[in-house]
């Protein structure tokens, strides 16, 4: 069993996803993968990305007893990515392979991900006994430095053909859009590209101006919840109109930005940008409330030090609600702070 995305998959913010239970699923996970790479311009890694999308599928078949494949890219298209998640058994010696997220020689071929570390330019890993296991892997057009800094998840609720949420983060300019299209389906999706669009031809230095000009934008659709973020060296301002999201987190702490009451495009009365001490804060979390605020750093254990894409994918496997479509992104302020 496998569910579908948007015909086309024009939106590089949008995730593909796999259903994988059985050897079948294997199959039909790792020709939607090269369908995907080869859609978004990685036809020359297609054959690479096949070989460890097959792995870690067949991983969460022989090992967890299913789980998800999942294929996202970078907002500009310089990276996939091929996750697997899963609530398996998880897997009880991973010390030796977890001391170092970065090392691409870490774990043995006895877990099977010797092709991962073989062939993608980074990947990672976390496993905790009884809660699961991710698995992540990414291929770059050019030269990747590190792990993206940002990575997100966004996917329709299960079996929607539209996806009502989105997000950019332009590294240029270190800023970011989360949004949620009102409701769901293709009147949502269209509110949430105007807003995406909108974002990437405006200046980001004046974030309240930035939401009123959302605001005329959407007026027309069903509008939207709208968070705006820009990053600079030890600060950060925010402004969010309605039930998007963000936190600044360390490994034990948790700050909740502050959000407007409102609907961008039809009902938005005062916004004012916070600006926000980053005070040692190491990552930025953003969401849509397609992800559960119950979470806390503690839920994020097994992801430190704190790796954008384990923590948006371990939010999005333990804490998503399967009614709603759900977005959740994972900026790393090391460097930052
Ligand atoms: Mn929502």
């Amino acid at each position: 069993m496998s569910w579908d995305q948007p015909q086309g998959q024009a939106r590089p913010d949008v995730t593909l996803r796999s259903r994988v239970r059985s050897d079948h699923d294997v199959g039909y996970a790792r020709r939607r993968v090269v369908r995907q790479a080869e859609a978004f311009g990685f036809a020359d890694r297609a054959t690479d990305l096949a070989i460890v999308a097959t792995e870690l599928a067949s991983n969460l078949v022989r090992h967890a007893g299913g789980g998800e494949l999942l294929v996202c890219a970078t907002p500009n298209l310089d990276a996939l990515t091929v996750l697997s998640v899963d609530n398996g058994v998880g897997i009880v010696d991973i010390d030796a392979a977890v001391t170092d997220h970065f090392s691409t020689a870490a774990l043995s071929a006895g877990l099977g991900l010797g092709a991962v570390a073989r062939l993608s330019d980074r990947w990672a890993i976390t496993s905790t006994p009884g809660v699961g296991t991710v698995v992540g892997a990414h291929f770059a057009r050019g030269q990747l430095n590190g792990f993206p800094e940002t990575f997100g998840i966004s996917a329709a609720r299960a079996d929607g053909p539209d996806c009502g949420d989105g997000w950019l983060f332009d590294r240029q300019r270190s800023a970011l859009i989360v949004v949620d299209g009102l409701g769901h389906g293709a009147r949502a999706a269209a509110a949430t590209t105007a807003a995406l669009a909108l974002f990437r031809r405006s200046d980001v230095s004046d974030l309240e101006q930035l939401m009123f000009a959302m605001h005329a934008e959407l007026r027309s659709t069903v509008g939207a919840s709208i968070l705006l973020g820009h990053i600079r060296t030890g600060t950060c301002t925010f402004v969010s109109v309605g039930n998007c999201s963000a936190r600044l987190i360390d490994s034990q702490r948790s700050r909740e930005l502050p959000s407007w009451p409102g609907t961008v495009g039809q009902r938005l009365s005062r916004t004012t940008v916070t600006p926000v001490n980053i005070d040692g804060a190491t990552m930025l979390v953003a969401h849509t409330d397609g992800i559960s605020g119950r979470w806390r750093p503690h839920d994020l254990e097994g992801c430190h030090p704190f790796v954008p894409m384990l923590v948006a994918a371990t939010l999005y496997r333990d804490f998503r609600r399967p009614t709603d479509d759900t977005t959740v992104v994972a900026t790393s302020l090391v460097g930052v702070s």
